[in-house]
Formats: structure tokens, sequence, C-alpha cells
């Protein structure tokens, strides 16, 4: 039962029990008012503390609840009914407080918290809002600034900065239910009053329009496209200018408005897309992982430099092998740079950027790494040289040490083909730049063990990855997608679409920046090289003469301050050129391309729909594990707008299956279905009516 009392003197503790994280589920609400009723009806009861075991106190509404009307009663009426209860109610927080958690906090009169825990009001990144009165309470109880920060960002924030700012009233490094027992017996022998929040008023003189004005021009870069972050700056001005009783009217309505927004339902959709990413289908979930207490990165260049800054930012030893001392002496002093660069940021003192350095040790010597439990090569993207290191490996480390590639394309199988005991070997795609990329795509080889893959999986969440399972295919899934995505980019632009018009489009459908611009960025000569390395029939020639002129004529891209755009010197920003105008118009003449205006819907489609067909494919051939796999890859790896529920959500949601397999049928009558060969199992969802989400591959 939620909310059991325990009662020890005039103090009484409701302690609840909802693993794994005490969502705040049916029950629990109503352990809540129980457990209120029940201490303003023991005249013994004199203060109530609010306390939960296990490894957080409640961290936010069950969000599984969500899609469907919550059982009476709803949070905001709880939490209305405990700060009105005439009993001195304490809170006391640790882990991660949030959303409804804390507003549960927030609705007793005073709150303690475990030093170092943190709190928060992460629902905007559920497309929605603090709901259950947060949007009054926190600006109230704190201050405007640290409110709409909160709400905004929905980034937690510690404890002690909570303190500062008003939202917390004790912190203890101690035990936090006898520490909280003994505040409450203080309390009471203080006859403290009881401070119910929405007694207290804003000085509205402080924060008038231009104030509000200000904060949402700040935020403007970071939140755009995402429509919850002013509807929580709304129910802040309300805060701000009306009464509490009125006020909370605007937060309902504002909160009632974004669980029906699509977003809401996009947003929710990643955060169970990327925890169910993380499982192993097959395997039991409490299945006996390996332990990876030191790491061993072959290779100190920008993405083996990178890879281990991720394993020493959380406290793990590596060690790092180079061919010399020479490269070994630069690849760590590349790493220094880095953490230094942060350091003067301010995120990072001074002492943490050495402590991080000792846990980086370089050698020349294979025969140090015997005590690795993980080899992460990152060396010239080879099969040859990388086969030469994997055999060295396999005769010198331990046999249950596990071996990964960091190869982008290379096969995995192959690699694995010299290696003893096989199953201990699979990819481990990082994103460049390495320590800063979220995605992690792990290569699932066929030999490898389910329990190697659930280990890695493990270890992507423990140095801030999310990490997403790949089959064994050229591209993986991330780079597979770009592929379809980026060569329907390059028709259009042969078809008439200015660089600049299609990259705009891209950004206002709420990519990073557009495929075009990118390419500028990466480097064009990339795409050179491995041309070169193909005969004519395995590329689109047609595609390929814009950027195998450009790149003869030492237009690289930003590298070279030119590439299909011109750049100003010192400024990124993608100038159209001249250059690739004349190139393109030269192309369409060459192979005989009629020009012609392009539409943004046609933009959209063509670049979208043949991003998802390559996803379906991908699914199809059993190369991601569900279709949420790739929605978590192209999100994280390649900033699909994650307010759009990443490409396949997308799809299914705001596209509708049917209607892209008529126009992928449609682009196949028109350009040769070369490009748009409708997916087999996109015609078999909408020949049965299915889901992507009945797909689930093993
Ligand atoms: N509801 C239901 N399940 C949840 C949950 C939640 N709020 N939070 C986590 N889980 C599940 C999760 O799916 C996973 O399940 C397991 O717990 C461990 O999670 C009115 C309406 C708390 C920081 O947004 O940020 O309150 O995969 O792997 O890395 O204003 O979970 O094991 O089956 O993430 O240690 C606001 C969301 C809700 C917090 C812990 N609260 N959760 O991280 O574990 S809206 C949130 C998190 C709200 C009110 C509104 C994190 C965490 P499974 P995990 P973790």
């Amino acid at each position: 039962m939620q909310g059991s009392i325990e009662k020890r003197g005039a103090v009484a503790i409701a302690w609840f029990d909802n693993p794994p994280v005490n969502a705040i589920s049916h029950e629990v609400r109503q352990g809540l008012m129980d457990a209120i009723n029940v201490a303003v009806n023991d005249d013994e009861i004199k203060a109530l503390i609010i306390a939960c075991r296990g490894r957080t106190f409640m961290a936010g509404a069950d969000i599984t609840e969500f899609g469907s009307s919550p059982k009476p009663p709803g949070l905001p009426e709880v939490v209305m009914a405990m700060s009105e209860s005439p009993i001195l109610k304490v809170a006391a927080i640790f882990g991660t407080t949030l959303g409804g958690g804390f507003e549960t906090a927030l609705a007793c009169d005073y709150r303690i918290a475990q030093a170092g825990s943190k709190v928060g009001l992460p629902e905007v990144k559920l497309g929605i809002l603090a709901g259950a009165h947060g949007t009054q309470r926190l600006p109230r109880v704190a201050n405007v600034d640290f409110a709409l920060k909160v709400m905004t960002s929905g980034e937690p924030v510690l404890v002690e900065a909570a303190q500062e700012a008003g939202a917390v009233d004790r912190v203890t490094a101690g035990d936090l239910i006898e520490d909280a027992v003994n505040y409450a017996e203080e309390l009471i022998a203080a006859a403290a009053p009881r401070r119910p929040i929405q007694d207290m008023t804003i000085d509205k003189a402080k924060y008038d329009e231009e104030y509000f004005a200000r904060f949402r021009e700040s935020i403007a870069r970071k939140t755009r496209g995402l429509n919850a972050p002013e509807r929580s700056i709304r129910c802040v001005e309300a805060a701000v200018n009306l009464p509490f009783a009125e006020s909370v009217l605007v937060e309902r309505e504002m909160s009632l408005e974004s669980h029906r927004d699509p977003q809401a339902k996009a947003l929710q959709h990643v955060f169970f897309a990327e925890r169910q990413a993380n499982k192993v289908p097959g395997l039991a979930r409490d299945a006996a992982l390996r332990s990876i207490d030191s790491v061993a990165v072959i290779g100190a260049g920008t993405m083996g430099g990178g890879i281990a800054m991720n394993f020493a930012n959380v406290g793990i030893p590596v060690k790092i092998l180079e061919m010399n001392d020479e490269a070994l002496e630069k690849g760590l002093g590349v790493i220094k740079k880095n953490y230094d660069a942060t350091a003067r940021k301010g995120r990072l003192s001074e002492a943490e950027v050495e402590k991080r350095m000792a846990l980086l040790t370089g050698t020349t010597d294979y025969s140090e790494l015997a005590d690795a439990d993980l080899v992460i090569e990152a060396v010239f993207e080879n099969m040859d040289v990388k086969k030469e290191v994997f055999k060295t490996l396999s005769n010198t480390v331990r046999p249950e040490t596990i071996l990964a590639s960091n190869t982008s394309y290379l096969n995995i199988d192959e690699l694995a083909s010299v290696v003893e005991k096989p199953e201990r070997m699979l990819g481990m795609h990082f994103f460049s730049p390495a320590n800063v990329m979220r995605l992690l795509e792990i290569v699932r080889a066929e030999k490898t063990s389910p329990d190697v893959l659930a280990t890695i999986l493990r270890l992507a969440k423990a140095i801030n990855k999310v990490g997403a399972v790949a089959g064994v295919c050229h591209g993986f899934i991330g780079n597979r997608m770009l592929s379809g995505y980026a060569s329907q980019a390059n028709r259009l632009l042969l078809e008439g679409a200015a660089p600049h018009q299609l990259d705009q489009v891209l950004y206002d459908f709420g990519m990073p920046m557009g495929v075009i611009a990118m390419a500028d960025l990466a480097g064009l000569d990339i795409g050179y090289r491995m041309r070169q390395a193909l005969d004519e029939t395995q590329y689109d020639v047609e595609s390929a003469y814009l950027y195998d002129n450009l790149v003869e004529m030492g237009r690289l891209g930003q590298k070279t301050g030119a590439g299909v755009y011109d750049y100003d010197p010192g400024d990124r920003t993608p100038k159209p050129s001249s250059i690739t105008k004349k190139l393109l118009a030269e192309a369409a003449e060459k192979f005989n391309i009629k020009q012609r205006e392009i539409s943004e819907e046609e933009i959209i489609e063509r670049c979208f729909f043949s991003l998802f067909n390559v996803g379906c494919n991908i699914l199809h051939e059993g190369m991601a594990y569900r279709a949420s796999d790739i929605d978590t890859v192209y999100i994280n790896g390649y900033g699909f707008p994650a307010w759009r529920g990443g490409p396949m959500h997308w799809a299914e949601h705001a596209v509708g299956l049917e209607k892209i397999l008529d126009r992928i049928r449609e682009f196949a009558d028109i350009y040769g279905d070369k490009y748009w060969q409708p997916s087999p199992l996109l015609e078999q969802l909408v020949a049965d009516g299915g889901s992507l989400r009945d797909i689930q591959n093993s």
C-alpha cells in the first residue's frame, strides 16, 4: 500500500515505494491523499514527512498512464489538497525529484534534500508542462528567473542551487530521514507556520513584458520548433500577473493543450524509444553482464582521442596505444587542449581536468593492453589495416576481452574472422566529435553474443551515450539512411533546386543544418575518395559531376573556404556560389535533365520519404531490432527533430504509411524505380493495415 504511515512521536512518515523511480501512479496519488487524511485526523501527529524508498524520490507522473485520462484523483487535485491540509508537511527528497515529484514536494510546507541530489521540471522534454501547479508554485517560492530556466530547459538542477533560489529549505549530507525527523521536530517546537505557496505573491514590477520578451529571445535558438516552452512561459506570466486561483486555470488550459499537441506524443515516443533501444531481444533483463573497469583505445587521432575521453569523463581508466611516441604525445596533447577549453568555459574545474588526464595513459606496446576489459580500435578506415590490429589484439589480450571496431562502414563479420572467440567482437560506431555526439551505433556481428551486446549497451549509458543496435550492412543504420536522404537532395539540385533553397527547407523542417551545408562541413573530399574506389555503376555519376568538379578545383568545403557554397574568411555562413550554379547547369545540360521550379513540399517528400523507405528496408532486413531504434539513431546521430519523433514515427503518424507508399510509387513512375523501389515492409504494412510498432526483429 502506498503512503503507509510510520509514527515517530509527533512526527509521522508517509512511505512510498513504487520501483523503479517512484513514478506517481494512481496508487501513489491515492496514497498521498490517504496519508494526509490519516495525519489530519490523528491528534498525536503534528507534522507529516513525505518520504520514498528506493533510488529516488518521486521522479514524476507515471508516463505510462499518458494517453488515457488519469484515474482520479489527478495530481493537480492531490497537490491542492495537500497544500491546503492543516497538517505541517515536510518533503524528504533525494535522487532525481522531477516533474510531479517536485510538484508534490512544493505542495509541502518545507523541503529537506539529500546533498548532491537533483530537482527539476523536465516535462518540456515530453512536450508537456508542469501541470500540477509547478508553473505556479516554483516562481512564487523561488523566483521567476529560476523557474523559467528550470521549466523551459527541462534540465535538472542540484538541490544546492534550488536551495539558493528558495525552493529547498535544508540540504543534508547525513541520513536524510533522521535529519528530516529532526527538522520536523524543530519546526513543531518553534510552532513554525504552514507555508502554502499559493498564498505567496510575486513582485510583478520586476517582471514586465520586456523581461519576458528578453527571456523568449534568449532561448529561441535552443527551443526552435518546440511548442511546450512557450506554453510554460505563458503560465509563468500568468503567475506574475494574476492571483493563484486565476493563474492556475491558465496552467490547466496550457497543460491540456500540450497533451493534445502531436509533439507530446512524438517526444514521449522518443523517451521510451531510447530506453527500449537498451533491450536485447531474447536476453533476460537480469542476465549477467561483464564489468568494464578498464578500456584500451587503439589510435590517438581525432576519433581515438574523443572516444578515450568518454571513459575518462566517467572515471574509467583508458590506455591509448599509438604506433610511436610522437603520435601518442600529439594525441594526448589534443585531449588536454579539449579539456582545458572546457575548463575555460567554466564547465570543468582544473582539478577535474587533472583527474581525467590521470586516467589516460599512453603506450606503444600491445602487451600493456593485456588487462583491458574492452579494446576499441579507431585506426585508419582500411580493412587490411584493421585486420592487422585485431590479429595482434587477438594474440595479446585476454580471451574474454571484448574487441570493438569504430569503423563507420566496414564489415564487422569480416573483421571478426581474424579474431579468436569472435563472439566477443562487435562494432562501436561513435559519431564525430566522439566525446560530444550522444549516439553510439553498436553493430551486432553474426557471432556477437547477446551478453556482450547488452554489456556494451549498458556501457553506452554509463558514458552518457544513447546506444542502438545495428546489423552488419553498408552504412549500418544511420549512414545508410543518410545516403538515401542525400541522394534525393542531390537529384533535386540537378533538377533545379538551388542549394540554399533546399537547405533552408530542410532547416525549417527542423534539421540542424541542410544536407548540402553538412557536406561542406564534413568535406567534399570524403565522398570523392570513396567514389575513386568504385566503378561508375556503383554511384550516381550525374549527381557526382558537381562534387567531382568542385574537389578537382580544390573547393573541398568549409576547410578550404569554399565548396558547394562560398565562405567569407573566418565566417562559416554558407553563401550561394556562382561556380556551383554554373556546374549544376552544365550537369543538367550534359545529362539532359530538365530544370524546373521545385516546391518545398517536393523537397520534403523526396528527401524524407527516401530516408524513410531506406529505414523500412533496414527494418525489413533485420538490420535494426525495431523502428524506434531507427528513430533513436537518426535523432541522436543526425539531428532529426525529436519533437517529430524520428523519421519512422513522423512518417507513420504525421504523414501516413499509405500516403507515403502512394507517393513513392508516383516517384518510381517519374524517376525510375532505381531510387524509388518501395520497401516490401512498407507494402506489407499498408496491405495489412499494420503499424511499425508491430515489427520486432530478434
Ligand atoms: N513514468 C514511468 N516510467 C518511468 C518514468 C516515469 N516518469 N521515468 C522513468 N521510468 C522508467 C523508464 O521507462 C525505465 O523503464 C525505468 O523507469 C528506468 O528509467 C504533472 C505530467 C528518473 C532520471 O520526465 O528522466 O510529472 O526501461 O532508464 O537512467 O507535471 O528515468 O527499465 O522498463 O531512465 O536512472 C516528469 C523521466 C513526468 C522523468 C532515471 N518526469 N524519467 O534515469 O533510468 S511528467 C520525467 C527520467 C509529469 C506533472 C507531469 C529518468 C530518471 P524500463 P531510466 P535512469
